[in-house]
């Protein structure tokens, strides 16, 4: 192997990269939870729902496997296209995570599996100046998130709910979960994952929606 043509550029600021990977690495190694950001594990204004609640806007795309394509482009040095197989073909990545919605209701322990965002910018590569993520999702939804707030050690687009495919009404084949910040900001049926400097607002950020959206600070509206 020749050590030179295959060394990668760098990105974003290497030492936070390294910190954040270093991070995800050992929870993946199961030796470390995320830090949490308050003693109470239901954020204020929220309450328990048994069940798990749909929230859409009324389309619920089907997307054959066969069709099923992510795009990653935008501010990277190398933007991919994965067909479902190749997404598949990545490493997995499993977490159990608490899911908070802005109409109020949360929901503990949500077993998700796919790929974890990290994984992804690892193989686009986001260049320095992209500060921002984009998601576009195949029912026409769109939601703007900080990458920072991306590559937190567990976000991901998951394929898989409880140990099975992420059913149609939540988002599947595949979704973007986030368990930090409010609901809206995970992309169901998420088709294209842009990088870039400049913020651009999604669906629900242009009608009133908080921009940053921390449940724990009932940053709910803009
Ligand atoms: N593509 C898409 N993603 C979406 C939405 C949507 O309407 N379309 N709704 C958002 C909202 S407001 C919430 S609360 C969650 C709901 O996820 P659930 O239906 O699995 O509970 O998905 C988010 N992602
Ligand atoms: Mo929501």
């Amino acid at each position: 192997m020749t050590i030179g043509s295959s060394v990668p550029r760098p990105v974003m600021s290497d030492s936070n990269l390294t910190e954040r990977k270093e991070r995800w690495a050992r929870k993946m190694s199961g030796r470390a939870k995320p830090a949490a950001r308050s003693e109470d594990r239901l954020p204020p204004g929220q309450h328990l729902t048994p069940g798990f609640p749909v929230l859409d806007l009324g389309i619920r795309p089907e997307i054959s496997l066969g069709e099923w394509r992510l795009e990653l482009g935008g501010a990277v040095e190398n933007p991919r296209t994965f067909t479902w197989e190749e997404f598949n073909a990545l490493e997995q990545f499993e977490d159990v995570s608490d899911f908070h919605c802005v109409t109020t209701w949360s929901k503990f322990d949500c077993r998700w599996r796919g790929v974890a965002f990290f994984t992804l910018a690892e193989v686009v590569r986001p260049k320095s100046e992209a500060q921002h993520v984009l998601f576009t999702c195949y029912d026409g939804y769109t939601t703007n998130v900080r990458l920072t707030d991306c590559l937190d050690d567990d976000v991901l687009v998951a394929t898989q709910f409880d140990g099975k495919p992420i059913t149609r009404e939540h988002g599947g084949p595949a979704r973007v979960i986030i368990p930090k910040l409010y609901g809206w900001k995970g992309a169901k049926f998420v088709r294209q994952i842009e990088f870039a400097a400049e913020d651009k607002l999604g669906f629900w950020e242009v009608r009133g929606y908080s921009n940053t959206a921390d449940p724990w600070t009932e940053d709910r509206f803009s």
